[in-house]
């Protein structure tokens, strides 16, 4: 897709400026979609920055953290790009990170309230919502950052296969069928190919932040998607399919409850593949129906939060149930979304409660709003 001259304008002119001696900072969203956008960056960087590049994911948060704002000080990163992370959830956290570098650049596609402008000081703003999308999920952040990567320099056309994985670890290949099919003749590969390489990615990230950032590095290093699949990362993930399939057939054989179109269903595993797991489910079994899957550690509940025909949107769930939690964060997209909410601050049942009672206010309202002119 060939974006608005003046989206290019300012994402180019924040590239531009970045000089030999600037140290670039990378902070990503680490799943799929977030890894292959910094990717992306990293490679359209790399040749003129090679040892001034470093990239850093926020873990479960979905804002940057003050953490992040202390290592960007103590390390005197002056340039930033942001990937696929969620920024209005925060806007102060991110304009404290501009006041402590030269230029922010973030390209997103999470729902947009209007919060950050375009630019606003030394931060640009690329938001597929403000692009004329209605749906800013259908154009994921590596496919955004693609379009603008491939205008700045033709050679990046040679990782439209890393795009490709982001697309579709963000379930947006039906919008994108003809990049798809493109990048599959090209390179001579399967839908189910690219769908694997983003499950290990996925794999990764339900093992650990430090892994997923492994999957990264490794990535970075594949000149095609045939290397990435046979690299050595596959190994660190082996025993998850195993695990991902056993934990799905237990979910075919349970009993679960299903209350106003509302499934919510509790994982059983040692790893945190909620995400995966909800994306399956969502699409095979409940795809007019929401679904929140729960998957619990000692400290926290994580909880994803699907709906495939966009009746309620998913990002005001999670954000409602933490508001009524009082504890955790949360957010996302309209047909995806995700929370984090600490044990100590509910427990299990009422939380499930919680989650039936707000997603009960949400239908309601949209019946409502169905009455109006
Ligand atoms: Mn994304």
């Amino acid at each position: 897709m060939k974006l608005k001259d003046d989206v290019l304008k300012a994402a180019h002119a924040f590239l531009k400026g970045i000089k030999k001696n600037d140290k670039v900072l990378i902070i990503y969203h680490p799943d799929p979609d977030g890894v292959c956008s910094a990717v992306l960056f990293i490679k359209a960087l790399e040749k003129r920055h090679p040892n001034t590049i470093h990239v850093l994911n926020q873990g479960p948060h979905v804002t940057i953290t003050d953490e992040t704002l202390k290592m960007v000080k103590g390390k005197k990163y002056n340039k930033v790009i942001i990937v696929d992370l969620n920024v209005e959830n925060d806007v102060e956290a991110v304009r404290k990170l501009a006041s402590l570098c030269d230029g922010v650049l973030i390209v997103d596609h999470h729902v947009s309230t209007g919060l950050l402008k375009r630019e606003e000081g030394n931060i640009t703003y690329i938001n597929s919502c403000h692009l004329g999308f209605a749906n800013g999920d259908k154009y994921p952040a590596s496919k955004l950052s693609y379009d603008i990567l491939k205008e700045w320099n033709k050679d990046m056309e040679r990782w439209d296969w890393v795009a490709a994985i982001g697309v579709v670890g963000d379930s947006a290949d039906d919008f994108w069928f003809d990049f798809i099919r493109d990048v599959c003749g090209k390179w001579m590969v399967e839908r189910e190919n690219i769908e694997m390489a983003a499950r290990i990615i996925e794999f990764c990230r339900a093992k650990g932040y430090d892994v997923v950032e492994r999957a990264l590095h490794v990535l970075n290093g594949c000149n095609s998607m045939q290397e990435f699949l046979k690299s050595e990362i596959v190994k660190a993930v082996e025993d998850m399919e195993k695990e991902y399939e056993k934990v799905i057939e237990s979910v075919k054989k349970e009993c679960y409850d299903d209350k106003d179109g509302l499934a919510i269903i509790i994982i059983p595993t040692k790893y945190n593949m909620k995400s995966i797991v909800a994306n399956t489910l969502s699409k095979n079994m409940f795809p007019d129906k929401t679904l929140v899957v729960i998957w619990e550690d000692k400290t926290h509940y994580h909880l994803s939060f699907r709906r495939q025909d966009r009746v309620v949107g998913m990002n005001v769930l999670a954000k409602n149930v933490v508001k009524r939690v009082k504890a955790g964060e949360g957010g996302g997209h309209i047909p995806a979304a995700g929370a984090r909410i600490p044990k100590q601050s509910v427990g299990l049942e009422e939380l499930r409660k919680i989650i039936e009672e707000e997603h009960k206010k949400l239908m309601e309202f949209e019946d409502e709003s169905s009455f109006l002119p």
